[in-house]
């Protein structure tokens, strides 16, 4: 039985993909932070079978406990300060969780199966760090592939440039077998709240059923590539899978706008976005991404990775399941 260890259990992707090992027969153990975490409860109720290991990011020692306590062939990078909005307010945070925290990890797994001499293949753990297609920012071409430069324009998009790069490098410098996902924007029902996508799925469903009146966005106009959670964790675990550890941009290769998710989002349950929607100057963001789409050839060719959920169902998901929570909210 193959045992991975998985930091950032409790985000959306952690959950998507413990219960996707869970599924290929794997033992899963997650990384859990904080002295009371609320999220303990979520990753209890919705996979039950992963086991809780206490570790933080920023504290080596507790991720040398969990790599002691998990052993694993795997170990998924997921944890992050991931919102982009709030890495502005707290740039040293979020460069020394979502950057050095990458570090501490790698240096973790190193400590624990004993450091290994540059040009020799380090046996043992694998590794998959999350990258992110934010790392493109001012996009130098469009689409973003493997090859395509970096100019991250937020504190985050620097700090995962770095979790990234040092990911590579101790890939080259040490023979681990290590990779970045640079996955593009993906969502679903297990979004967290502060995202765009969720942000308006959710408020359709308050408005529709006379919860709330209105949504206040931001630039409605940043384009994005968007697709299912529950698709690109997959990818995840394919990248582990192959005889060679590589990078991979991971996405469905189509671009859309916020207004597009709102125009859909709305329609879908018969309404009029514009009749519901201001823009606040005060959401806009001090340097904005204006476009991102993925060219995700390399994925599909040599990971064989295919996605199975369109933006239109993504969105049209997203508000179903809304619908449904805050229904039975009520
Ligand atoms: P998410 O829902 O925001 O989850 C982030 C996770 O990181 C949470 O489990 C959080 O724990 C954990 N975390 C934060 N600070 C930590 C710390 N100091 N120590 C340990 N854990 C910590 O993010 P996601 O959407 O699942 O994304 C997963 C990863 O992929 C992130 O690295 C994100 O930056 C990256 N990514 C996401 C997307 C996307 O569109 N979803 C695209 C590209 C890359 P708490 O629950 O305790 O806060
Ligand atoms: O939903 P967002 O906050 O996601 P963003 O910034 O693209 O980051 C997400 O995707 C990255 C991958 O590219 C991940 F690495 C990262 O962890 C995260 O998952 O914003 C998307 C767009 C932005 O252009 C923003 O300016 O939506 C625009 N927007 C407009 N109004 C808004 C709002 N974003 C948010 N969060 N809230 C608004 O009211």
């Amino acid at each position: 039985m193959k045992r991975a260890l998985i930091t950032g259990v409790t985000g959306q992707d952690g959950r998507h993909l413990s219960e996707y090992l869970l599924e290929q027969g794997y033992q899963v153990f997650g990384l859990l932070r904080g002295q009371h975490n609320p999220k303990r409860a979520i990753v209890e109720r919705e996979v039950p079978d992963v086991r809780i290991l206490e570790g933080d990011l920023t504290d080596q020692t507790s991720l040398i406990g969990a790599l002691q306590g998990a052993q694993p062939d795997e170990v998924y990078n997921l944890a992050a300060m991931s919102f982009v909005a709030l890495s502005w307010n707290q740039p040293e945070l979020t460069g020394n969780v979502t950057g050095l925290g990458a570090l501490r990890m790698l240096e973790a797994i190193r400590n624990v199966q004993g450091s290994s001499v540059s040009g020799h293949r380090a046996a043992g753990i694998k590794f998959y760090q999350a990258s992110s297609s934010e790392m493109f920012g001012r996009a130098h071409e469009v689409p973003q592939s493997e090859r395509t430069l970096f100019h991250p324009r937020s504190p985050y998009g620097v700090a995962k440039v770095f979790a990234h790069h040092i990911t590579i490098n101790y890939r080259e410098s040490y023979g681990m077998f290590a990779c970045c996902g640079i996955l593009f924007n993906h969502g679903g029902p297990r979004r967290g709240p502060e995202f765009v996508e969720r942000k308006i799925s959710r408020a359709v469903a308050r408005i529709k059923l006379g919860l709330d009146k209105g949504l206040t966005l931001g630039n409605m106009e940043a384009k994005r590539d968007w697709g299912y959670a529950g698709d690109y964790v997959k990818a995840m675990h394919l990248m582990l899978q192959q005889d060679q550890p590589d990078d991979y941009v991971v996405g469905m290769g189509q671009s859309h706008s916020v207004r597009e998710v709102a125009e859909i989002a709305f329609s879908h349950v018969g309404l009029d976005w514009r009749e519901h929607v201001e823009i606040s100057p005060s959401l806009f963001r001090p340097a904005e991404v204006d476009l991102l789409e993925a060219d995700p050839t390399k994925a599909r060719t040599v990971l064989g990775w295919v996605p199975e959920v369109s933006f239109e169902d993504l969105v049209r998901m997203m508000v179903d399941a809304d619908l449904e929570k805050e229904s039975s909210r009520q």
